[in-house]
């Protein structure tokens, strides 16, 4: 059976670490069809659209999305295609590598965003000059599904530990609905859970990972929360994630565009590729995702690096080690 697969890169280094996952990707005894399509700053400066319609109902048609990175247009580009797909949960795991020098090694995490409303939900305004406002959207059903979502992938993936992250003491109303219920929903399901203050909890991820397992969290603590883990297990070029929908998905690093490293071919590969493991487990090629999963540890071990784990290697070098070892 062929799958179509839309292969959206985007920018920066979302041009140099996408087609390292496609390498990957055809190495493997799947078939794939790869459909592309653009996105992006540079889309917005030569078309006059961030998002052309053409690349949103590649995603919505394909069986899965590859996404590499957003950058200055990342709301009218990546928040539309994972609703193109239908996203309703962001799935962000944040594990250290044996071999690399993590702040945390004993860190395992899995944070479930939920990846539709909050304060990106895109409502601002300018009410006046000098004053700006920005709805923040939480409803019952949104917090109901990425809760259910959270307490079953915990269960699926063999974590103990879940954690409801919110700050319902000071967000009273829109907090305290969605804290109300992903209780209920723990409640319901007979589940052992914690709850945490998002600023404490972003303290004690630091101080004491171990002791944290899946984080379901409101949309904006979920990016951050996440970004914040990346650093202990060293860095953003490790961290992948999968954008869920019911029945189509979006899978993409966690990390940006990197303008910094941009165009230098020195991106650090792994996330991306990382992600499309997420992405054969997504269309059920389990066996071949873990075959990813264990050559990109192996290579995380062994070396090649990119400069961002302390080598030189270029992103091609450790791209070709990772396709060697499959
Ligand atoms: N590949 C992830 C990416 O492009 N991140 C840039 C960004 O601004 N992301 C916001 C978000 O993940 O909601």
């Amino acid at each position: 059976m062929t799958h179509e697969i839309a292969v959206i890169p985007g920018d920066g280094i979302g041009q140099e670490v996408t087609p390292a996952a496609l390498e990957v990707l055809e190495a493997l005894p799947v078939d794939f069809e790869f459909v592309h399509g653009e996105a992006g700053d540079e889309t917005l400066a030569e078309r006059g659209e961030a998002l052309p319609a053409e690349t949103r109902e590649l995603a919505e048609e394909a069986d899965a999305t590859l996404f590499g990175a957003a950058g200055e247009t990342a709301a009218d580009v990546i928040l539309p295609l994972r609703s193109a797909v239908g996203s309703f949960a962001n799935v962000r795991p944040a594990r250290a590598y044996p071999g690399l020098d993590a702040v945390q090694p004993d860190t395992d995490l899995v944070f479930i965003r939920e990846n539709t409303e909050g304060v990106y939900a895109g409502i601002e305004s300018e009410i006046t000059e000098g004053v700006t406002t920005c709805t923040r959207v939480i409803t019952e059903d949104a917090s109901r599904e990425i809760a259910e979502y959270g307490f079953r992938y915990a269960k699926q993936n063999g974590y103990d530990d879940v954690t409801i992250a919110h700050k319902a003491n000071v967000m009273r109303t829109t907090d305290g609905l969605f804290l109300d219920v992903a209780e209920s929903v723990g409640d319901e399901r007979g589940a052992d859970y914690d709850t945490a203050l998002m600023d404490a909890l972003a303290m004690h991820l630091i101080q004491r990972p171990e002791e944290y397992g899946v984080v379901i969290c409101p949309n904006l603590a979920g990016d951050m929360l996440s970004d914040l883990a990346a650093g202990l297990v060293g860095g953003l070029g490790l961290l992948p994630s999968a954008n869920v929908g019911h029945e189509n998905a979006l899978f993409e690093p966690v990390h940006g565009s990197a303008p910094d490293i941009a165009g230098q071919g020195v991106a650090n590969p792994s996330a991306m590729i990382l992600s499309a493991a997420m992405l054969l487990d997504h269309l059920g090629y389990v066996e071949a995702g873990d075959r990813v999963r264990t050559a990109v540890e192996d290579v995380l071990d062994e070396g090649p690096h990119t400069p961002d784990l302390g080598g030189d290697a270029p992103t091609e070098d450790v791209t070709d080690a990772i396709v060697d070892r499959l």
